[in-house]
């Protein structure tokens, strides 16, 4: 739903996986079916005649779209080798091979660039097996393989085609561009961390200013997980950029407790061109984020709200509604969204596999669709009836949007509109007429009853409150033996420490570190 109003964004970790196949010697292309449709696609295939083609698949929702791909692949090219790759792809590896019933040949856990050259090296070679986060019909190969520097690979931007489609609301074109992977923290709904095993790597500021100087585009979405969190590498990537005179808009997405506490940073690249900032606060209230182990405060969160307003930065906060919430909740959430100047966004509470929310709440679901994994749909129980909680939702999602798009914020956008226009560039206006198609209620309660093609692996009953490390990782966290479990700051800093041991719990892996207590 986002990607059908506010953005489209070009496929970085693709980009980075083919870089690293071409680096291998592979001859590659790249198709982005955000932008075309899948007719191009197979026409690509026969013209191209790959060997393999790998399928992204970052959000959970998506799945059945790709498992569908991957089946006409194999119908178009019955000898192409098939895989797919990506965030929620690694934590469902097993239940996708099923559901491709040999149309995907593998999934490859874990980040692509360090292991997509093994893997094409190997096909059709008994040694496919001991690829790195290897998943296939025949079982699990050994453990996804970390990229050990950030450098290595830059994005294929190259490889991209009509790149003005990319944009983010009014900075459009725009490109994406990464500083940092991972993110030190642990919040029970999201799997940033989990991915990552809790690491943190940084490029080095001479190629993250190297990148951004390939980049044609005026317009810039760093990536990160939690932007700047280290400030000095903040400084040092603008000092470099500062240095070749590149000057861009930014976008960045960071935590409110970063932003009081590297203040001085964020004010810097707000002179570079930091123009807007997304703050996941989450929760208006203590009990929120505390349920929703922020490890923030109120106060930090209104504290950061008027330092992004004293520097003049532009903000979207998201805020986590929650399915048992009632008329009187969302009445107040719009009340004190519309004391607030900032954009105001809001997401249902989803558990995602690889969060420890899977865990804890999936057996509650009332549903098993993938599509419905969006955080635009409710997938547990609602203490409204569910057509009720959409009507609330939707509400307050159209209360939120005429705050900014008010007589004077029509006015505001029209001006921009025709300037982006004047310059070839609709993706911003198309946007101005979509919401009520896609924020809609009946559309979104209509979604809940489409017949289920493949329906989702619950996990297994649970019955302590917190899963083993084992079945929460993709990349196992690493832990200094001498010192014991790596701290949130010591994992953002350390790349060398050893592996977690085999089966070690997340209470002593994670409930040891404490992020806030360290670097806040
Ligand atoms: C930037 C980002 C965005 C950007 C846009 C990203 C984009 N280009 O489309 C924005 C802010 C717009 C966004 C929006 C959303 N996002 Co987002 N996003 C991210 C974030 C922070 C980083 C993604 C990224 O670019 N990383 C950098 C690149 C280099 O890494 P990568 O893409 O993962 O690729 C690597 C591997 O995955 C792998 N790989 C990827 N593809 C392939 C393919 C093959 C063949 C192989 C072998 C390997 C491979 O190799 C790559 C290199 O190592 C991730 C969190 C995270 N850390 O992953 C969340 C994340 C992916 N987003 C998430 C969500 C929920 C959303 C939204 C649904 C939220 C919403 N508000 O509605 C929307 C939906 C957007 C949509 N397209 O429909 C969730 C996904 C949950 C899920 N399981 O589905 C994540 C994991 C965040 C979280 N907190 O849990 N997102
Ligand atoms: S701060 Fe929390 S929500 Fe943000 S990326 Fe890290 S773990 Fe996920």
């Amino acid at each position: 739903m986002y990607s059908e109003i506010y953005l489209r964004l070009e496929p970085l970790g693709v980009e980075r996986a083919a870089a690293a196949a071409a680096a291998a010697g592979h001859q590659v292309r790249l198709i982005d079916l955000q932008i075309f449709k899948q007719s191009d696609l197979i026409r690509e295939l026969e013209d191209f005649r790959p060997q393999a083609v790998g399928l992204s698949l970052n959000y959970l929702a998506n799945v059945p779209e790709v498992i569908n791909l991957a089946k006409s692949i194999k119908a178009a090219r019955r000898d192409c080798y098939v895989f797919v790759g990506g965030h929620s792809g690694s934590f469902i590896a097993d239940e996708l091979i099923e559901h491709g019933a040999g149309a995907i040949d593998c999934v490859l856990r874990g980040e692509g660039e360090a292991v997509i050259g093994l893997l094409l090296e190997a096909l059709g070679d008994p040694k496919l097996a001991a690829v790195p986060g290897i998943v296939t019909a025949s079982g699990r190969g050994p453990a996804p393989m970390m990229l050990d520097d950030l450098d290595r690979f830059f994005p294929a931007r190259y490889l991209g085609r009509r790149r003005h489609k990319y944009f983010i609301g009014v900075l459009d074109p725009c490109a994406s561009v990464e500083f940092t992977r991972g993110c030190p923290w642990d919040c029970s709904f999201c799997s940033a961390w989990t991915f990552y095993g809790r690491s943190y790597r940084k490029s080095t500021p001479e190629a993250a200013a190297e990148d951004l100087a390939s980049i044609k585009e005026r317009n810039v979405f760093i990536v990160d997980d939690v932007a700047f969190i280290h400030p000095e590498h903040g400084f040092a990537i603008g000092r470099e950029l500062e240095k070749r005179k590149i000057k861009k808009n930014y976008y960045l997405e960071t935590r409110a407790d970063v932003l009081c506490r590297n203040k001085e940073v964020f004010a810097y690249w707000r002179r570079l061109g930091l123009e807007y900032m997304f703050l996941g606060l989450e929760a208006i209230d203590e009990e929120g984020l505390k349920a929703h182990r922020k490890r923030s405060s109120t106060g930090v969160n209104t504290k950061a709200l008027e330092i992004a307003r004293e520097i003049g930065v532009c903000v979207a906060i998201n805020l986590i509604a929650e399915p048992d919430w009632d008329e009187r909740r969302f009445a107040i959430v719009r009340e004190w969204a519309l004391t607030v100047p900032e954009v105001v966004h809001l997401t249902v509470a989803t558990p995602y596999p690889g969060t420890e929310t899977w865990f804890t709440e999936s057996r509650r679901l009332t549903t098993l669709d993938y599509r419905l994994f969006d955080i635009q749909h409710a997938v547990l129980p609602t203490r409204l009836p569910l057509q009720r909680f959409y009507e609330e939702l939707v509400n307050t999602q159209n209360v939120l949007n005429r705050k900014h798009l008010g007589l004077q914020g029509l006015k505001d956008a029209s001006a921009i509109a025709v300037k982006l226009l004047m310059r070839g560039q609709t993706n911003f206006l198309k946007m101005l007429f979509k919401f009520s198609q896609v924020y809609n209620v009946s559309r979104q309660y209509q979604d809940h009853l489409r017949e289920v093609q493949y329906a989702m692996r619950p996990p297994r009953p649970y019955s302590t409150s917190r899963p083993e490390a084992s079945e929460l990782y993709i990349h196992p966290p690493k832990v200094n033996r001498a010192n014991g479990p790596a701290s949130a700051p010591d994992a953002a800093n350390s790349s060398q420490a050893e592996m977690a041991p085999e089966g070690t719990t997340l209470s002593s892996t994670v409930n040891a570190a404490e992020p806030a207590g360290g670097n806040a």
